[in-house]
């Protein structure tokens, strides 16, 4: 499709005979979660997408190339290395002409699984608008990704690290659609509930697909949320994560922690301070989404016929 795209086969074939693909992101490989728990949550995650029917397409770029689809060493490449640069749209062009390696965030990703032709795309929580943006101006690219960029985010919301009042309220200005699976709030990530409510709640995948169906159809140019919550056996305890999210934002504060270090940051001070607990809810939504993102993807092809 491009000089600096590398599809996998098995991606290519299914996008060419119309059958699903769902995109699954980097950054959380790299930066997501430690060694080797992360080559386990990538490998887990793709087979989750091919239960559920759909081919699964890890991105990535790696020697200046845009890889949609990894083999396993490439996998344990980005898991291992250690000094993967995290790539959102901005450092794109940067890598692909120095010839590097980068792990994508949900924007960077985005922007390269629409380029692909990959419209679904599944990943744990999505970047926001930080605490305390009033002053320093943290807003993630991804928000402004979902804007402009034609492919729906699978997730459990966002973690309560951000403001998500404020995270919703930049969607609503960006005209990015946020639906409820089965739930009227938007998740908080390792919690089901927010106290802060989506647009519209839908109970199947098939009613979701047919708003990334219709919104194209009108030619409405933007991405969509899918906002899944954590399965209640696998929730943790709201007031124990609030003391623990304080702790690694103060710290982040008393380090000087800034830009896109900020929210790897975080998530490993959060990691490191709930001794593990975090690790396995973080890993299960993920494989939640992984299956609700493959049945959107199922559905919308079959939209398509
Ligand atoms: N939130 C999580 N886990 C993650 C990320 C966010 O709970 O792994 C990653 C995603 O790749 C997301 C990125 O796109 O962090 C956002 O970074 P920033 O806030 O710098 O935009
Ligand atoms: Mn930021």
């Amino acid at each position: 499709m491009n000089q600096h795209m590398l599809i996998a086969p098995e991606v290519r074939d299914a996008l060419r005979d119309g059958l699903p693909v769902v995109a699954l992101e980097s950054t959380i490989i790299s930066h997501g979660f430690p060694y080797p728990a992360n080559v386990e949550c990538a490998r887990e995650t793709e087979r989750n997408v091919r239960e559920c029917g759909a081919v699964p397409a890890t991105i990535a770029i790696l020697e200046g190339k845009l890889k949609v689809g990894l083999a396993a060493d490439e996998i344990e490449h980005l898991a291992s290395a250690g000094n993967i640069i995290k790539a959102s749209r901005r450092d794109i062009p940067v890598l692909i002409s120095t010839g590097q390696d980068g792990a994508t965030t949900v924007a960077g990703t985005m922007l390269i699984a629409s380029m692909a032709g990959i419209r679904v795309f599944a990943t744990g929580g999505i970047g926001g608008v930080h605490r305390g943006a009033q002053e320093s101006f943290d807003i993630s690219a991804d928000l402004l990704e979902l804007a402009r960029t034609d492919v729906a985010v699978v997730c459990a919301g966002a973690k309560s690290i951000l403001d998500l009042g404020l995270t919703l309220e930049v969607l609503e200005t960006h005209g990015v659609p946020v639906l409820g699976y089965r739930t009227d709030e938007f998740p908080a990530f390792y919690t089901r509930s927010s106290g802060h409510g989506v647009d519209r709640r839908f109970d199947s995948a098939t009613e979701i697909a047919r708003v990334i169906w219709t919104r194209r159809e009108l030619g409405i140019i933007g991405g969509t949320v899918v906002a899944n919550p954590i399965d209640a056996e696998h929730e943790l305890d709201p007031e124990w994560l609030d003391g623990i999210i304080s702790q690694a934002l103060a710290s982040a504060d008393e380090m000087g922690v800034s830009g896109k270090e900020l929210t790897p940051f975080l998530l490993g001070s959060i990691h490191g301070l709930t001794l593990g607990a975090s690790e396995v809810a973080n890993k299960q939504l993920v494989y939640s989404n992984a299956r609700l993102a493959a049945a959107i993807a199922s559905e919308l092809v079959s939209l398509v016929d």
